[in-house]
């Protein structure tokens, strides 16, 4: 006789008395209640499909890695162009299969590198681009009608592409041989990572105008890459990750079909982007559910043709996953990661490199980052099967589950008129902000392990090696070549080319092509050979006098720079600012009843009362970088404990943050720093400071600040360094003994 085939419940019994009676449910933080076991039942009403049909949910290819692997694409660019170009070069000869460009910040907001404004940012985070010149060097002896490259540029994008067009044309590549993508993911940035120029109207025009160019005159290039990573790495949850991109690029399809497009004509080239966090397979289950929304959600805008329905994806692995203790961990956790964006089905990558927790990377650490993919690749034997984990009860249950969650989120959103109108009302940056405080707390409690920081943490660390860029020597060289290009172009040309620009950028968003379709009769410069009389010429003029892409390109031959472009579309749009407001509550909240955390409270309580007021900090960000999580953060956990906090507008100068911490009569400036501007800002705001006679103001610093640079920012007078990984909690102990309070040990 054979024993009776055990169930579900059976397995619940024995499991109950191995773990006595523990709920072994975890419950994430979207809200999943992941149970400790899956089997066939969990998915007997599922069935996820094929690879290469819809809805994708598998794959968008059929024969996925089988038949060609991802791409590896690095995201790479520092110093100048020269520099950049060679780090490329090396790079390709090692085995990366496509490049991806990143820029500094000076360039993202569209100042040239002889801004004032700029000073602590050219060639910081990315590479300084001014002019068609520079982007002709940075692509030098790369054929760019057979290498697709990815740009990751949002702001700045008009004048960004536009060099890169005419760069290709003077390397004898014309447009419609190009491929690669664009980012041109506006929404985002207004939600989370702050690199805009313009207010969201007209941006969303440049979105649609970029769109609406790159179907007519590029096939093969990617128009907008839509990015769930930054919202990770503000601290969202991958249902927020989820729904906000996916909204977001509802949004670009509204944009677009109300220029009078034809879905099918462009939405073939969107395309997404996420980031692969530690929560290995919440993040393959996040791939699968994105391929299968995007499906249902261009099912509604009546896609005809299946590309159009087919999501295709870049990955990252995640940044703030990575720490600065142990660094080598951060090999295993970019390994990991690298692992759930094949597993879910990526179709291009990028793997950080161990030490971007604090710098950017070197050849050593680079080298390493690309192999972990080169070794995923030819070694594990993983690319022999499409979708191998498809059919998994549990991811397949996790799939639809966050699948559900996502749309239900995307509801919502549709529910208050899309994203736009979501964006501003606030709702997600609110929403991520809440995620994102929540999420630091868990990690400061020790509820979420982080080997090396939160548990088994090192005494001694000794520092690694680190690559420095001389920002005053790049950014001299910088205004060098913009004086040369100046020299040599014809002046009358460029200040022509300026001015259609700003002609084209006064027309009104819907208005603009078919006033242009009608009205245009004498256009300058016809680019059509059919009858000038034709109604498909005057399309053409139209378009060409009023796309705001078409005009840029035109900028880019006379040699206007990026900033020029941009100050003449900031002339007639405006340039947005915001100030940000921290969310209360739920750091403090997270902490209900710690008895470290009602300690701090008093400490913040007792200096109150020796001042006759709450301590006041300012919350200051200065330069171009405006990653503000971490400011954010701090201003939240700060507000909670007690401070008055200012949170100080994004953007500033050294100066202007000083003149607003006396204005404002506080006790303490932490100047938050994560784009390695800190060496040149900081002692500059100490600085002006002393100048306004305020001296005795405390300045600390926190964020992205390598250990090599803490001797030099004490000597300039900084009274507290906070690194990647500081408990806020000590943060405040630190900050309290400033103002002569010291906490219990
Ligand atoms: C692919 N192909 C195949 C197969 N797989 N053909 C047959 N069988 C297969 N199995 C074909 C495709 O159809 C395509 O041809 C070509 O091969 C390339 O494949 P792909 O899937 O389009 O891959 P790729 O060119 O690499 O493009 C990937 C996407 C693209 C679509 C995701 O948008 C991209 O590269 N994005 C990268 C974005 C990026 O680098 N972002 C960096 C952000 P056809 O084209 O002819 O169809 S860095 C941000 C960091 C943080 C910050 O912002 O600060």
């Amino acid at each position: 006789m054979t024993d009776k085939k055990p169930t579900p419940a059976d397995w619940q019994d024995r499991a109950d008395k191995e773990v006595k009676g523990k709920d072994l449910t975890w419950h994430t933080p979207e809200g999943i209640a992941v149970r400790p076991l899956y089997t066939a039942e969990d998915i007997a009403d599922l069935d996820p499909g094929l690879p290469g049909f819809a809805p994708f949910t598998r794959g968008p290819y059929a024969s996925m890695y089988t038949g060609r692997p991802w791409t590896i694409r690095q995201y790479a660019g520092f110093s100048t162009a020269e520099e950049s170009n060679a780090f490329y070069r090396r790079n390709l000869a090692a085995g990366q299969k496509g490049l991806s460009v990143a820029f500094d910040l000076a360039t993202h907001r569209g100042y040239d590198s002889d801004h004032p404004r700029v000073t602590g940012d050219v060639g910081k985070a990315g590479v300084a681009i001014d002019t068609v010149e520079d982007m002709k060097i940075l692509f030098d002896g790369i054929p760019l009608g057979d290498m697709s490259v990815s740009m990751t540029m949002n702001g700045a994008v008009l004048p960004v592409l536009a060099f890169y067009i005419v760069a290709a044309e003077e390397q004898g590549v014309s447009q419609d041989q190009l491929s690669g993508t664009i980012q041109n993911d506006i929404l985002k940035e207004f939600a989370v990572r702050n690199t805009y120029i313009y207010p969201p109207e007209p941006s969303m025009r440049i979105v649609a105008d970029i769109i609406g160019y790159t179907s007519r005159h590029m096939p093969r290039f990617n128009s907008i890459s839509i990015s769930g990573y930054h919202m990770q790495e503000a601290g969202a949850t991958a249902v927020q990750e989820l729904a906000f991109t996916l909204a977001d690029g509802m949004e670009y399809v509204r944009a677009a079909t109300a220029k009078g497009l034809d879905v099918d004509a462009f939405a073939p080239r969107l395309s997404f982007f996420f980031a692969i966090g530690m929560n290995f397979f919440m993040e393959v289950a996040k791939l699968r559910a994105a391929r299968l929304l995007w499906h249902r959600i261009m099912e509604g805008f009546e896609a005809k043709n299946p590309k159009s329905k087919m999501l295709r994806t870049h990955c990252q692995t995640s940044g703030v996953s990575l720490t600065e203790q142990d660094p080598y961990n951060n090999i295993i956790r970019t390994t990991i990661e690298a692992m759930a964006a094949v597993l879910g089905g990526t179709q291009s990558l990028h793997t950080n490199s161990f030490d971007e927790a604090i710098a950017l990377p070197t050849d050593f650490s680079a080298r390493i980052a690309r192999n972990t993919q080169l070794v995923i690749a030819e070694e594990t034997g993983i690319t022999n099967v499409a979708d191998p984990l498809g059919g998994s009860y549990y991811v397949e249950a996790l799939t639809k589950e966050l699948a559900d969650k996502a749309w239900a989120l995307i509801e919502e959103v549709e529910a208050m008129g899309g994203m736009t109108s979501a964006v501003a009302e606030g709702m997600p940056k609110r929403r991520i902000e809440e995620a994102s405080a929540a999420r630091a707390a868990r990690a400061d409690r020790g509820e979420d392990v982080i080997v090396g920081v939160n548990r088994y943490r090192l005494k001694d660390e000794p520092p690694i090696d680190i690559l420095e860029v001389d920002n005053a020597k790049v950014r001299a060289g910088q205004i060098a070549r913009i004086e040369k290009v100046r020299a040599e172009r014809d002046e009358t040309k460029a200040r022509a080319a300026l001015e259609a620009l700003k002609q084209g950028a006064r027309h009104s968003f819907v208005a603009s092509e078919v006033e242009g379709r009608s009205t245009e009769t004498d256009a300058k410069r016809p680019s059509t050979t059919a009858d000038p009389g034709s109604a498909s010429a005057q399309d053409e003029r139209g378009f060409e006098r009023t796309n705001l892409l078409a005009l840029a390109v035109e900028c880019a031959r006379a040699r206007c720079t990026l900033g020029e472009i941009s100050a003449a579309l900031e002339d007639v749009f405006g340039r947005y600012d915001t100030v940000p407001e921290p969310v209360t509550g739920i750091y403090g909240g997270a902490y209900a009843g710690d008895p470290r955390w009602g300690q701090a409270e008093q400490g913040v309580a007792a200096v109150g009362r020796r001042l006759g007021r709450k301590p006041r900090l300012l919350v200051a960000k200065m330069g171009q970088d405006g990653h503000d999580r971490g400011a954010n953060l701090v201003a939240s956990a700060f507000a909670d404990l007690g401070f008055e906090v200012v949170p100080g507008p994004l953007f500033q100068t050294p100066e202007e943050s000083a003149r607003m911490a006396v204005d404002k009569d506080v006790d303490v400036v932490g100047a938050s720093s994560l784009a390695a501007g800190h060496k040149t800002l900081v002692p500059e705001l100490i600085g002006h400071l002393k100048d306004l006679g305020r001296a005795d103001i405390k300045v600390v610093v926190g964020g992205v600040i390598p250990s090599q640079d803490y001797d030099m920012l004490r000597e300039a007078g900084v009274q507290a360094i906070f690194g990647p990984g500081t408990n806020l909690v000590e943060a405040a102990g630190e900050v309290l003994k400033l103002l002569g309070h010291n906490l219990p040990p």
